[in-house]
């Protein structure tokens, strides 16, 4: 199973042959970080297409559907790449009104396998259940999602949201997604913004003062 194979079954939305492609890949000791790779790359090309008006909304439904069965098999093996004690705890959420979670999955992924523990609270997720989940774990870093021109502003939201608890200078929150950028993320009360996933990575270990 080659990785220009596996970004195929993307492309071409196998929704019922991913499980097995990836399983097949990791019994031939392929690196589950390099078959992740592969896999966001035909997600790249699933949005040009669908920008192109080649695909349309079914097709990104299925493309979705698609990842999270490769995802579903990946996870344990990331999660299992790290085995140290004293977990940096990081909340990761898509914001309110905002179902896209690939790009949110993925970051969740590598951040399990990087030494986080990690709570996903899933897409569509409001400022109080957020500012809740702080109280609960303890989390000392938030990661939230934005797709939509239309919901970044609800990051705001959380901040304010974290500024009302008392709880905004216990934790870092940083951001991202297509519509934004460091100026936007800062304006709307962020501490960070990251281009993508592995970036992201490396952006929270470093305002978690891992390195
Ligand atoms: C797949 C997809 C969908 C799927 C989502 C499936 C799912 N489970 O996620 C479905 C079909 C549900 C969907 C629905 C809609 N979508 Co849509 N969708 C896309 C598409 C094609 C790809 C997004 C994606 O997954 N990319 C792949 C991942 C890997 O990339 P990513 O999400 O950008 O994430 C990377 C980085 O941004 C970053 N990142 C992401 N989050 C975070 C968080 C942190 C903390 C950090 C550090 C980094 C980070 O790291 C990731 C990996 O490197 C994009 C177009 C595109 N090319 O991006 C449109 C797009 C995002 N969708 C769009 C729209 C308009 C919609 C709909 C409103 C369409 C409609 N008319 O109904 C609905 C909205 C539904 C809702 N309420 O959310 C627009 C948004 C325009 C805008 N700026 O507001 C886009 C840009 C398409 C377009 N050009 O019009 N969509």
């Amino acid at each position: 199973m080659d990785f220009e194979k596996l970004k195929e079954l993307v492309i071409e939305l196998e929704v019922d042959d991913i499980a097995d492609a990836v399983k097949e890949a990791l019994d031939e000791g392929k690196d589950a970080f390099d078959i992740l790779n592969s896999l966001t790359k035909g997600m790249d090309e699933v949005g040009r297409r669908y920008e192109e008006k080649e695909y349309y909304l079914t097709e990104l439904v299925l493309a979705g559907e698609t990842m999270k069965e490769a995802f579903n098999i990946l996870k344990p093996i990331l999660a299992a790449a790290d085995k140290s004690d004293d977990k940096v705890k990081i909340i990761l959420a898509t914001v309110k009104g905002d179902n896209h979670d690939i790009g949110k999955n993925i970051l969740g992924s590598l951040l399990l396998s990087t030494g986080f523990e990690l709570y996903d609270l899933g897409m569509d997720v409001d400022e109080n259940t957020v500012v809740e989940k702080v109280k609960e774990t303890g989390a000392t870093i938030i990661a939230l999602s934005s797709l939509l021109t239309m919901t970044v502003e609800h990051i705001k939201v959380v901040h304010e949201a974290l500024q009302a608890a008392g709880l905004r200078d216990k934790v870092k929150l940083i951001v991202g997604g297509a519509p934004l950028n460091m100026e936007l993320a800062i304006r709307l009360g962020a501490d960070d913004f990251a281009d993508d996933a592995v970036e992201g990575v490396r952006h929270i270990k470093k305002i978690a003062g891992l390195e």
